[in-house]
């Protein structure tokens, strides 16, 4: 597979858009995240070093998230006494550009001012690297066109942004070592080595309260570069906890060694992972980006670690891991880095505990999984999740305690990553416990009138819910929520039948108690039971009860409802609420998962009438509609969906806040919706699971009618295979 030299960048610097360039330029190594801003960066332009998987609560009045690192990238020049750098000098600036190149997992910026005496150009690259998970680097030259005496202040700033924060109530400062500290015990250690390169003339540093800084002097002349290069490593107080080896800060590690080792990683990895699209450049640029983005996020150091709906880009929705990573990146790493995506599951076997507990405390059996899960499966979500932009109060959400599918999407990661890999180890190191957990969460669910309405039969339903399209809470007998549970049987039914083949063979695998047989016998008799989806003469499927009867209005009639457009769309005082008008797809999500259930006509009908009543106010959306667009064979009319998912933070953000909450930063769900809109719809690839002790692969392909080819590699079940597809041909060999 021919690849071509991948690189985001952009022209010229534009002071507003920091926040979305700190997003668009991400670096990261799934150890830490950080953000594309500028090296002279204040925290009030939303610079972080985002760690994964590590939490604090600040206060009890604000919320739980993640930390943000003290960072060790911050640099500010001086030439002549003058400052020269971001936002303030923006007057200048004369030459900026911002590149992000994905070949190679390097972030550079060119930035020339124009002083009284003639041009001054900063040129930086950084990255995390691939292969030490806690170091980061930096080399920051400087080349002016006049002889002059410089300054850089480079070091360590604890003043860092947070959303929630401050999360550090003290810190330990010495030279070069920042240590912030935060009530709960945890601490986060950025240490950092300076190499000045050029006419050093002196160099001093001066510790503050909360940061470490390096003043570097330098007698430059016109023409030669001066600057310095810089390792830093990030260590936390858990980082025995969560990785799988200890982190240590390496002083020994030079930064040309570290650079070229970043590079061979990338170069290795896109032998493997780029997707080529002939044809269509942008598609195969921002498709790639999302690969690119799904890899920094990655937690390939640590045993069970999950990826935050927000990657690594900040604090956003507090840093917490969503549905998003079972349902839509998860089959990214089932395909490309099976191993990540059993650390992602393990990550649920260990959030078991919070799930038994959050069942229990909102009065059910089983494992209720979290809308917003912290370490060891914390509900981090509050009963007051958003704020009226109005009066400012809190308002009652239901997003943690009605949105039960979130235990569904668990079980459906686990089936997904062992009928893929063909790999059930992870049942035997609890995920049949996730599952069978999950079942009875469902079964607890259940409820029957005790009198039906007049002809109809007494069914299982489940009510009070909040399904994926959140804006109508406490809906009863949501579609997808329903079909996900019955999924949950079936599948626990299947779990249950591999343990038992598993464990003849070896019995020392898993303790199969009484119980478990008692729950097979009462699954088996439940499922059929279970309500159907109501369907109306058109073939279209109510979302939830009383979905048709509400007022039927157009998305923009909606939005033009709007006193403020920050206002939450959704909850009883939403303006979507009384109305039709939904957040994201619902009943599509429910037809693209279980595709073979349902006649073309029905998904097709489906598409048309929900496609125009949904805002897409969550990037987790256009995928589910531009998958279901495929498996209809409207590859054409599913592009558009596509290149929304994959662009999704290379094109500028359209929607910031949702009820007063800020809501920027990075969408690995919607990077991880392209990547299985290539696969599974464009492609269409097929794994149909075993029956008789074989699998099979197939595709029914549907491309783009200006795509010529489509080339990728996969595995499945521990085997290697490249993939070719054009309008007339498919090519699958093993590698
Ligand atoms: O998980 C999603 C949810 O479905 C919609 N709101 C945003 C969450 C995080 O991406």
């Amino acid at each position: 597979m021919s690849m071509k030299k991948l690189v985001i960048t952009e022209m010229n610097y534009n002071k507003e858009a920091y926040a979305h360039f700190g997003t668009k330029f991400l670096i990261g190594n799934g150890y830490m995240g950080v953000r594309g801003t500028m090296e002279e960066y204040g925290a009030e332009y939303m610079p972080a070093v985002n760690i994964a998987g590590v939490y604090n609560l600040a206060s009890p009045e604000k919320w739980r998230e993640s930390l943000n690192a003290p960072n060790p990238f911050f640099a500010k020049l001086f030439v002549d006494g003058e400052e020269l750098s971001l936002p303030n000098s923006a007057d200048k600036v004369v030459f900026h550009e911002h590149k992000l190149c994905l070949t190679c997992g390097i972030h550079f910026r060119k930035t020339t001012f124009k002083t009284a005496k003639g041009n001054v150009t900063i040129e930086t690259q950084r990255f995390a690297s691939m292969t030490n998970f806690n170091t980061l680097a930096i080399k920051y030259s400087v080349v002016s066109d006049y002889d002059c005496l410089s300054k850089i202040v480079s070091g360590i700033d604890g003043v860092v942004w947070d959303i929630n924060g401050p999360h550090f109530t003290s810190f330990n400062v010495t030279d070069n070592v920042v240590t912030g500290i935060c009530d709960s015990g945890v601490s986060v250690t950025t240490s950092a080595k300076d190499i000045p390169f050029g006419d050093v003339t002196n160099s001093k540093i001066e510790n503050g309260e909360k940061s470490t800084m390096n003043e570097l002097s330098f007698s430059a002349k016109k023409g030669v570069e001066f600057g310095f290069s810089k390792i830093a490593f990030v260590q936390t107080s858990l980082d025995d906890k969560i990785s799988k080896e200890p982190r240590k800060a390496n002083f020994l590690l030079k930064y040309d060694d570290l650079r070229n080792e970043q590079k061979q990683y990338w170069e290795e990895f896109w032998k493997n992972s780029f997707v080529s699209i002939e044809g269509d450049e942008k598609a195969e640029i921002a498709l790639n980006y999302s690969i690119y983005s799904l890899q920094i996020v990655a937690p390939r150091h640590a045993n069970a670690l999950s990826i935050p709906a927000r990657g690594l880009s900040g604090q956003v929705y507090k840093g917490a891991v969503f549905w998003d990573t079972e349902m839509f990146m998860l089959d990214y790493f089932i395909l490309n880095d099976p191993k990540t995506a059993k650390t992602l599951l393990k990550y649920r076997v260990d959030g078991l505990k919070g799930a038994l507990e959050k069942a229990d405390r909102e009065g059910y059996n089983g494992a209720f999984y979290a809308w917003e899960s912290h370490e060891d499966g914390i509900e981090a979500c509050s009963k007051f999740n958003v704020t009226d932009v109005f009066t400012g109060r809190a308002v009652r959400t239901y997003f943690d305690d009605k949105q039960v599918h979130i235990s569904s999407a668990i079980a459906y990661g686990m089936k997904k990553y062992v009928s893929m890999t063909g790999d059930y180890s992870i049942l035997f190191e609890g995920g049949l416990d996730v599952v069978v957990e999950c079942a009875n969460f469902y079964l607890s669910l259940l409820t029957s009138r005790i009198f039906p309405k007049a002809g109809s039969p007494r069914k299982l339903e489940i009510l009070d819910v909040v399904g994926p399209d959140e804006y109508h809470e406490r809906v009863s007998n949501n579609a997808y929520t329903n079909r996900m549970a019955k999924f949950v049987f079936e599948f626990t039914l299947e779990a249950l039948n591999i343990a038992k083949k598993a464990i003849k063979k070896n019995p020392s695998l898993y303790p199969f108690p009484e119980s478990l047989n008692a729950l097979k016998a009462g699954l088996k008799k439940i499922i059929p039971d279970m309500i159907d989806p109501k369907v109306n003469k058109d073939g279209v499927i109510e979302q939830f009860d009383g979905y048709f009867d509400l007022e039927d209005v157009s998305v923009d009639e909606v939005r033009s409802r709007l006193k403020d457009p920050r206002e939450y769309w959704g909850g009883s005082n939403g303006v979507a609420y009384p109305t039709q008008v939904i957040k994201q797809a619902d009943v599509v999500t429910m037809l693209a998962i279980f595709k073979d259930e349902f006649e073309k006509e029905t998904m097709q009908a489906n598409l048309d009438y929900y496609e125009p009543r949904t805002e897409h106010g969550s990037s987790l959306s256009a995928c589910m509609y531009g998958l279901l667009q495929c498996f209809c064979d409207v590859p054409d009319c599913a592009y558009p969906m596509f290149l929304k998912s994959a662009e999704v933070d290379i094109v500028a953000p359209k929607k910031l806040w949702a009820g007063g909450i800020y809501i920027g930063g990075s969408h690995p769900a919607s990077w991880g919706g392209a990547y299985q809109m290539l696969v599974y719809g464009f492609a269409g690839l097929k794994h149909n699971t075993k029956t008789k002790g074989k699998s099979s692969i197939s595709f029914d392909p549907h491309l783009p009618k200006h795509w010529k080819r489509v080339s990728f590699n996969m595995t499945i079940e521990g085997k290697k295979y490249s993939v070719k597809i054009t309008h007339d041909k498919v090519e699958l060999n093993q590698i």
